[in-house]
C-alpha cells in the first residue's frame, strides 16, 4: 500500500479521531483523545496537517491562564511533530446558547457573543498560521417555517461574515474563509443546504473575495447531488478553497465514513479532479486534503487510528488508479469517441456574432439534426474503462 508522507498535504480535523462516539442513541463507546496525542499519532501516520474548531482545543469557558497554557502545550506538540494548522474553524453549535443558531438567531444577545467567540479564535487562527477558516453553520436553521424569517437570517448571516472578513482585513491576517453546506443535522433545515445555495450567498457579500466554499463529500450527498461535478463548479467559479473528504451511502443521516467507504465510483472521480484536473483545463484544486470523517461507533482506539489511515491510503490508491486512467491510451481514444475536448471550444467562432449565427444556415436550416441525434457517445464505455482502472483491472 502507498504510503503517506507530508508531501501529500493530508489534514485531519482534531474532532474526527477525537470524536468519542457518542451518538443521539448512545453513550460514548471511546475516552476522550488528548488533541496533543492526537497531533503525534497522526503525524505518525503521515498527516501534514490539522484543523480544529475552538472549543476541541479549549474547552468552552475555559479561563484565560488554563487557555494560554493548553495553547502553548498545544504549540510545543505542533513543533515537536512539524504539523501544521492548516484550518481552523468555530464550534457555534455545541452549547445550547446556539440551539436556534449563532449569526442567525432570532436572539440578539446570541448573535453578538457569536461573533465574538469568532473573533477571538481568529486571533489564535493568525497566532497559529492558519491560512483557511471554516463556517459550518449546523444550527443556523429551522424546524418550523413561521419561526424564522428566512430573508431576516440571510441578512444576518451577511452581517456576520461581512464583520469578521472585513476584521481579518483591518487585522493584516492571511486568512481566506470557507463556507461548509449542509442540507439537515442537527436543524431540520439548515441554512445554506448546498454548494449552490453557499455560492449565490457569497456573490452577496461585500467582503465576498475572501469568502468560498468548504464543501463535504458525505453534505452534498445527503441532498442527492454530485460531489465531485458540485467541487468542479466551485473551481471553476475560483472558490473552492477548502474540502471536507468523507464517504457516505445515499440519502440518510450524515454518516461521516472513511473516504471511499461510501460510493467509491464518486470517489474516484473526485481524486481524479483533485489530482488530474479538468479535462479542459482550469483552475486546480491546490489546499490542504483534508478528512472529516468518523471512525464508526464500533471502532476501539486501535480502530481509530487504522481508520485514520484508511483515508490516506483509500485517497493515494485512487490517485494511482486515475493516474493510470489517464495514461491509458484506450481511454484517450474513448473521450475523443465522447468528444470531451470538444466541450472546451468556444460554441461561436472568434469574432462571430449573433447575426452571423442566424446567417449560417448549416447551424440549423441545413443542419442534420436527425443524423446528429443518432450520433453515441460512448459514455458507457468509458465509464467501465474508469471501473476497470479503480478495479485495478487495467
Ligand atoms: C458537521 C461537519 C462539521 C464541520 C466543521 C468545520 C463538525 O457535519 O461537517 O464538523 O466540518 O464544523 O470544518
Ligand atoms: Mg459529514
Ligand atoms: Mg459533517
Ligand atoms: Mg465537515
Amino acid at each position: 500500500m502507498p504510503q503517506p508522507t507530508r508531501e501529500d498535504r493530508f489534514s485531519f480535523g482534531l474532532w474526527t479521531v477525537g470524536w468519542p462516539a457518542r451518538d443521539p442513541f448512545g453513550d460514548a463507546t471511546r475516552p476522550a483523545i488528548d488533541p496533543v496525542e492526537s497531533v503525534h499519532r497522526l503525524a505518525e501516520l503521515g498527516a501534514w496537517g490539522v484543523n480544529f474548531h475552538d472549543d476541541d482545543l479549549i474547552p468552552f469557558g475555559t479561563d484565560g491562564a488554563e487557555r494560554d497554557r493548553i495553547i502553548a502545550r498545544f504549540k510545543a506538540a505542533l513543533a515537536e511533530t512539524g504539523t501544521v494548522v492548516t484550518t481552523m474553524t468555530t464550534n457555534l453549535f455545541t452549547h445550547p446558547v446556539f440551539k436556534d443558531g449563532a449569526f442567525t438567531s432570532n436572539d440578539r444577545g446570541v448573535r453578538r457573543f457569536a461573533l465574538r467567540k469568532v473573533i477571538r479564535n481568529l486571533d489564535l487562527a493568525a497566532e497559529l498560521g492558519a491560512k483557511t477558516y471554516v463556517f459550518w453553520g449546523g444550527r443556523e436553521g429551522a424546524e418550523v417555517d413561521s419561526g424564522k424569517d428566512i430573508a431576516a437570517a440571510l441578512d444576518r448571516y451577511r452581517e456576520g461574515i461581512d464583520l469578521l472578513a472585513a476584521y481579518v482585513k483591518e487585522q493584516g491576517y492571511d486568512i481566506r474563509f470557507a463556507i461548509e453546506p449542509k442540507p439537515n443535522e442537527p436543524r431540520g433545515d439548515i441554512l445554506l443546504p448546498t454548494l449552490g445555495h453557499a455560492l449565490a450567498f457569497i456573490a452577496e457579500l461585500e467582503h465576498g473575495d475572501i469568502v468560498g466554499v468548504n464543501p463535504e463529500v458525505g453534505h452534498e450527498q445527503m441532498a442527492g447531488l454530485n460531489y465531485t461535478a458540485g467541487i468542479a463548479q466551485a473551481l471553476w467559479a475560483g472558490k473552492l478553497f477548502h474540502i471536507d473528504l468523507n464517504g457516505q451511502r445515499g440519502i440518510k443521516y450524515d454518516q461521516d465514513l472513511v473516504f471511499g467507504h461510501g460510493d467509491l465510483l464518486s470517489a474516484f472521480a473526485t481524486v481524479d479532479l483533485l489530482e488530474n484536473g479538468a479535462p479542459g483545463g482550469g483552475p486546480k484544486y491546490d489546499g490542504p486534503l483534508h478528512f472529516d470523517y468518523k471512525p464508526l461507533r464500533t471502532e476501539d482506539l486501535d480502530g481509530v487510528w487504522a481508520s485514520a489511515a484508511a483515508n490516506m491510503s483509500t485517497y493515494l490508491i485512487l490517485k494511482e488508479r486515475a493516474a493510470a486512467f489517464r495514461a491509458d491510451p484506450e481511454v484517450a481514444e474513448a473521450l475523443a469517441v465522447a468528444g470531451v475536448a470538444e466541450l472546451a471550444k468556444p460554441t461561436l467562432n472568434p469574432g462571430e456574432t449573433v447575426a452571423d449565427l442566424k446567417a449560417d444556415r448549416s447551424a440549423f436550416e441545413d443542419y442534420d439534426a436527425v443524423k446528429a441525434g443518432e450520433r453515441g457517445y460512448g459514455y458507457v464505455r468509458l465509464n467501465q474503462l474508469a471501473v476497470e482502472h479503480l478495479l485495478g483491472a487495467r
